[in-house]
């Protein structure tokens, strides 16, 4: 039996996981336009689900007050980086959906991003996939909000970073 924690919460062990190895990860770049955005966004599975974390610098920054940059953020199907000159990750295609749902319950929909100067960190728990199931696909972040509505792809608007997930080295999945 685990050992009570002082908060009450039996299941608080989740976060624990956090100091251990990814099964999975994507190194995130930006696009041409966003040379200085980058970061690392951390796949661990758990047997309530995945834990991603994310961890973003370079994001475009809103000086104005009470415009602070919120970024739409996804698993799309696709399974590289690459594009053309109106969309420069074009091949990551459309958000990952493999039952058929639509948007916001495509498994590859996630929380938004929200800026701080740049940096977003954002830790969640997801159980529409595994982490083997998303290991060749990419994440996707984009410059504008999600709008959790619009079909298919919630408005959020251009690409502006992309990384594709990788099984980490050493990882039993
Ligand atoms: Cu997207
Ligand atoms: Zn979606």
């Amino acid at each position: 039996m685990n050992k009570p924690l002082s908060c009450g919460h039996s299941k608080a062990h989740l976060f624990t996981v956090l100091r251990g190895r990814p099964q999975a990860a994507a190194a995130v770049a930006g696009s041409e336009s966003y040379p200085d955005l980058s970061g690392t966004v951390r796949f661990f599975q758990t047997n309530e689900g995945v834990i991603v974390c994310a961890e973003i610098s370079g994001l475009p920054n809103s000086e104005l007050p009470c415009h602070d940059r919120i970024f739409g953020f996804h698993i799309h199907k696709g399974t590289d980086c690459s594009g053309n000159m109106d969309d420069p990750f074009a091949d990551a295609m459309s958000h990952y959906n493999p039952n058929g749902c639509e948007h916001p319950y495509h498994a590859g929909d996630l929380p938004p991003l929200f800026g701080n100067n740049g940096f977003a960190l954002c830790a969640f728990l997801t159980n529409r996939f595994s982490v083997s199931e998303v290991i060749g696909k990419t994440v996707i972040i984009h410059d504008h909000p999600d709008d959790f509505t619009t079909q298919p792809s919630g408005s959020s608007g251009t690409k502006i970073a992309c990384g594709v997930i990788r099984r980490s080295a050493g990882s039993c999945l």
